[in-house]
């Protein structure tokens, strides 16, 4: 692998924000593999074993700090994440294995998040108080003050993260959550955030936006806002470490906006090819990582080639799995069915 020169002098000049050696090369580790677990479920879309591909490639540097940082754990004493079909970074980052990425891809009955009835990066896993991602864009920002407003209540300090897409925020319910999320004396325990790639699906963001900065929206509602270069791990690690100790210290809701790659489109039904003019934040960072020699090339080798065969491994398990059957069809939902006993939901 030739060592390239890196475009990206910030995070070496200030030694990686005095980050401990340790808790860089995890954040590598963690990023790779979401990259190969992400490519792995688009080599399943192309190869015709599942129908839609869509997720985070290109967001690795903002989303594995996100959970890395969280305090991970099920019910109101741990932070509830409302994420977005962008998220695979930050549940890699929480333990998520790729087997169970790969068993939501293609729809077999032992994927844990639907039984596999949703398509892929639909994560949903209550044991990380990790709610249902939702195909409606942003109505997570409204949903996630329910929690909020639950967690201050307890107040063991615990937050809610919400993300999601920039062309989105054009929806009433993010206005929503902003001014649920603010009001004065009530305010939630919050970190809102948005991934702004400057893409809605085939519609640019120029033109689209009177505010100069999304995170302007937010200054007008008295939430501490801020614009963070989302392809830099370690300005997203120091960044998003701050605003959590922030709103757990104050209660108050604390809002990002991170400029982040969309690096195969928007999802296979734009092709899910790889775009050669966005930043790749993984291979920047693995350059600086070797440039400051805290990898060699061989180790970032091994990480690789390990990852790739956790992922041909999970796909494997996978193909020898059933899918679901007509009769779990209306498992968890609530439904009408003259038939049905009402009293068992
Ligand atoms: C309420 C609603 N309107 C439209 C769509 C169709 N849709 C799915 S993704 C998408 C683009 C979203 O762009 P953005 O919020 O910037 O997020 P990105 O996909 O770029 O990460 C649209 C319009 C939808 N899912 N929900």
């Amino acid at each position: 692998m030739a060592k390239k020169p890196s475009t990206k002098k910030s995070t070496t000049k200030n030694n990686f924000g005095g980050l401990d050696k340790k808790l860089i090369l995890q954040i590598h580790s963690h990023m790779v593999k979401s990259r190969v677990l992400e490519e792995r479920l688009i080599k399943i879309y192309r190869a015709g074993e599942s129908f839609f591909w869509i997720g985070g490639t290109g967001e690795e540097a903002w989303g594995v700090p996100l959970g890395m940082l969280g305090r991970i754990g099920q019910g109101p004493a741990n932070d509830y994440f409302h994420l977005h079909y962008r998220c695979t970074p930050t549940l890699i980052a929480m333990g998520l294995e790729m087997k169970d990425s790969v068993r939501l891809m293609m729809n077999r009955s032992t994927d844990p998040s639907t039984g596999g009835r949703n398509f892929s990066n639909h994560y949903c896993f209550p044991k990380w108080n990790v709610a249902p991602v939702t195909s409606p864009l942003e109505v997570q920002y409204s949903i996630a003050c329910g929690t909020a407003h639950v967690q201050k209540r307890v107040g063991k300090k615990a937050i809610t993260i919400v993300t999601g897409g920039d062309a989105g925020t054009a929806e009433g319910d993010f206005a929503s959550g902003l001014i649920l999320a603010s009001r004065r004396g009530q305010e939630l325990p919050m970190l809102i955030t948005v991934q702004n790639n400057k893409w809605g699906i085939s519609t640019g963001y120029d033109g689209q936006h009177g505010e100069n900065f999304i995170a302007d929206r937010a200054k007008a509602f008295n939430i501490r806002a801020r614009v963070i270069d989302g392809n830099d791990p370690i300005e997203t690690y120091l960044c998003v470490q701050e605003d959590m100790e922030y709103i757990r210290k104050t209660g108050k809701p604390a809002f990002i906006e991170a400029h982040v790659s969309r690096l195969h489109g928007h999802s296979s039904a734009t092709g899910a090819n790889k775009e050669l003019g966005e930043v790749d934040p993984v291979t920047e960072f693995e350059n600086e990582l070797l440039e400051a020699d805290l990898l060699t090339e061989v180790q970032v080798k091994t990480i690789w080639e390990n990852f790739e065969a956790e992922g041909v491994r999970a796909t494997e398990l996978a193909r020898s799995e059933p899918v679901p059957t007509a009769d779990s069809v209306w498992d968890h939902t609530y439904h009408a069915n003259e038939n049905a006993d009402w009293r068992k939901f």
